[in-house]
């Protein structure tokens, strides 16, 4: 595995780093296993209090210099990353896929979504604008200017173990504050190598130690960072149940977090939709990453006059699938992530017959050669009401719920059915019924497309979504200011002191 020495990934790993330097610490060691072959990758040791304890006085020490180097000087180490990272796209994509289990393609797509934000971030760092007003006072000038917001903490999940970090990290940078970063448990090799990435670029411009923050760890991990008023900004992706608890935690203190939780996206196919474009969107959608993505497809919602064909159409897609080792390119559906999501998977599919499911794509373990992981599951496709519960719920697997409708009303309100609202997407040629399905009317959701799968969101607009989402909108278009304070300036350049509103106050 050439690719695990090119990346620095040992047998033992430490899992706290402050930048450039790793830390010792008694926390409990974690194994990695592949889910491709089960195989143990490598171990990581992960924190301990006083190693915790280290990073966030760094990380504070950190800040204290970073803030006042130039945003654009900030943005050319970001631009240095993403040099470095376009090195080593080929490597990071292999470990992405054999640490998570994705194809080589869509691993190789993550690490290029990491070079896509640092292009986005070195643009940015020469911007980063407030307004301008006018004052209803002579000789007084008003304007806005975003400051740095102190130490960003980023919780991350594992089935997108490193471009969820770049969307935080390279933002943050740019934009002054210094991060300490949780990856995923199940993913912290992908966290190292990234740790790896940086410090070499860290230390050949000098940045101070402490700008690049590394804890591996589990749960805990993340409760100390929501509970600590030290950190400015927790941004946290993962389960809505997750999401709860680190919300709660930090507007118990008043700081502020930054959530992308789940999703349950559904495609609408309308009857005049292109049907061969929508089974490429919809098929990818549902079974791309095997299901794991927070954008991947798990309902569509099929006009009654196209339903039959369209479901003909997807069987027979589905049995052209190959399921097998995602670093071999001939195969379109890896592993999941670990025994324990197999378990939600086949829970899911008995929970879905109990209530009346009709699946028209068994599904299953698979099992014997190329299989020992025991992480290999079929995709399938049940028919299915919107109002199962199990259907209300996002599994993370490739399980695919059709259902039918007759007016575009009814596809839009069961689209909004259900308690998440992050991605969604209508296939149609009518551009009556997309305007409508994109009005306020519409998709409630915090993304919502016309003839594109609900995966596969472009760094460039802002990502997040809406209800038990959580709220949040990372990567591009604006989403930066949630990494700054906003400060309001009011300059009056005359001899006189007249207050606002016309109060009076003469001594
Ligand atoms: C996620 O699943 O948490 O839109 C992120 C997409 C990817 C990002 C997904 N660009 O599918």
């Amino acid at each position: 595995m050439q690719f695990l020495s090119q990346l620095q990934v040992q047998q033992k790993n430490k899992g706290v780093s402050t930048g450039t330097k790793w830390l010792s610490s008694k926390g409990a060691a974690i194994d990695s296993y592949s889910p491709v072959d089960g195989q143990l990758i490598a171990s990581v040791k992960s924190a301990d209090k006083e190693s915790y304890e280290a990073v966030v006085q760094q990380a504070q020490t950190a800040f204290a210099e970073w803030r006042t180097w130039p945003a654009p000087k900030r943005g050319d180490i970001v631009r240095q990353i993403g040099e470095e990272l376009r090195l080593q796209k080929h490597a990071l994509g292999q470990l992405v896929s054999y640490e998570m289990g994705k194809s080589l393609q869509e691993g190789l797509g993550e690490v290029q979504e990491m070079i896509d934000i640092c292009d986005f971030a070195v643009g940015l760092s020469r911007q980063l604008h407030g307004l301008t007003m006018h004052s209803e006072r002579p000789g007084h000038r008003m304007y806005e200017q975003y400051h740095p917001l102190g130490i960003v903490g980023i919780i991350s999940a594992f089935n997108f173990p490193v471009a969820v970090w770049s969307w935080n990290t390279t933002l943050a940078w740019v934009c002054g504050d210094v991060c300490i970063w949780k990856p995923s448990e199940k993913t912290p090799l992908c966290a190292i190598a990234c740790q790896n990435i940086t410090a070499k670029v860290f230390k050949k411009n000098n940045v101070p130690e402490g700008v690049n923050n590394l804890i591996v760890g589990d749960r805990i991990v993340g409760e100390w960072m929501s509970n600590d008023t030290r950190i400015a900004l927790v941004s946290a992706t993962g389960s809505t149940r997750m999401g709860k608890a680190v919300s709660a935690a930090v507007a118990g203190r008043l700081g502020r977090s930054l959530l992308e939780l789940g999703g349950n996206n559904a495609i609408i196919i309308s009857k005049d939709a292109d049907l061969d474009m929508a089974l490429i969107g919809a098929a990818f959608g549902a079974v791309g990453t095997a299901g794991q993505r927070c954008t991947s497809t798990r309902r569509l919602i099929i006009h009654e006059k196209v339903y039959n064909k369209f479901k003909d159409k997807l069987v027979h897609a589905y049995g052209q699938l190959k399921i097998g080792d995602p670093l071999n390119e001939k195969n379109h559906v890896g592993p999941l992530i670990d025994t324990m999501a197999v378990e939600m998977y086949k829970d899911a599919i008995e929970k879905c017959k109990a209530e009346g499911g009709n699946f028209v794509v068994e599904g299953g373990v698979l099992k014997g050669k190329g299989y020992e992981s025991g992480c290999y599951v079929k995709p399938c496709i049940a028919e299915a009401k919107n109002s199962y519960a199990i259907v209300q719920h996002e599994t993370f697997a490739p399980i695919l719920y059709l259902m039918k409708y007759k007016t575009l009303e009814e596809a839009i309100a069961m689209q909004n059915g259900v308690p998440q609202g992050l991605s969604s997407a209508i296939m149609t040629n009518n551009l009556r019924e997309a305007e409508q399905y994109l009005s306020a009317a519409g998709s409630d959701c915090g993304i919502a497309n016309v003839n594109i799968g609900t995966s596969g969101a472009e760094i460039g607009g802002a990502f997040g979504g809406e209800k038990e989402t959580g709220g949040g909108r990372e990567s591009g278009s604006d989403a930066w200011k949630v990494y700054m304070r906003r400060q309001t300036n009011t300059i009056n350049y005359t001899d006189k002191l007249p207050l606002a509103q016309g109060i009076k106050f003469d001594l």
